[in-house]
């Protein structure tokens, strides 16, 4: 379904071994090289989610090789199947050949949310890029508020996200606030692997060279 232009749902696009193909993966990120951690806002609060990057550090509010607000260490390399996934998300969202085989993601990052973790409403804008943004959720189900491009505040739409569900943000959506308000404790499957919390992967185009 789409709940404004350019912004596309499609639940239950992770099968079950996709979803738990991601989590193992997301788990060998979060150990290293840099560690997954709550990002520390550059006017002095910490975010209640963990994040860890690959191909580009993220920090607010810009994309680096090498994370300096954690270890100092180069981040874990953007992997091609990484990139392959994220052109078959757009290609099964927006059913248009040409959008999908131009898409080239170069950094994922990865959101870890326990119960009481949340996302104040935000704009994406460290990205030097249109191309859309894919958000892939798994384990615990939660809110996800999906705002307009001029204010923080009404009018928006609350979306449940689940586990496997697909969201593109592209075009007119790209630059709309969004956030998300809760989390509904103990909705995932452990069957993911993982036994608690939600999990978000969202793959960008930061627009920087090499
Ligand atoms: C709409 N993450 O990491 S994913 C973020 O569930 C972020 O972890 C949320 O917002 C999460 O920045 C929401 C959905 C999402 C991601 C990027 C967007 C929605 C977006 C960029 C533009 C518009
Ligand atoms: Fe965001």
């Amino acid at each position: 379904s789409s709940p404004a232009p350019g912004a596309v749902h499609v639940p239950g696009w992770l099968d079950l071994d996709r979803q738990r193909e991601l989590v193992a993966a997301c788990r060998e990120w979060a150990r290293g090289p840099v560690p997954m951690r709550h990002t520390r806002l550059p006017r002095g609060g910490v975010m209640s989610v963990q994040s860890v990057c690959v191909g580009w550090h993220w920090r607010p509010y810009s994309y680096s090789r090498t994370a300096l607000d954690v270890n100092g260490a180069r981040v874990a390399d953007f992997p091609s199947w990484l990139a392959e996934l994220g052109r078959a998300a757009v290609a099964d969202a927006y059913r248009d050949p040409a959008a999908s085989a131009a898409y080239a993601p170069d950094t994922a990052l990865v959101n870890f949310y326990g119960a009481d973790a949340v996302m104040g409403m935000h704009q994406d804008r460290d990205e030097r890029s249109d191309a859309p943004v894919v958000s892939l959720s798994i384990g615990d189900t939660c809110v996800f508020r999906f705002g307009n491009t001029r204010t923080r505040t009404k009018p928006y739409t609350d979306v449940e996200l689940e586990s496997g569900d697909l969201f593109v943000f592209g075009g007119a959506s790209r630059h709309a606030y969004h956030g998300v308000p809760r989390v509904r404790p103990r909705t995932g499957d452990p069957a993911t692997g993982l036994a608690a919390g939600r999990l978000n992967l969202t793959l960008r185009t930061t627009g920087l060279p090499g």
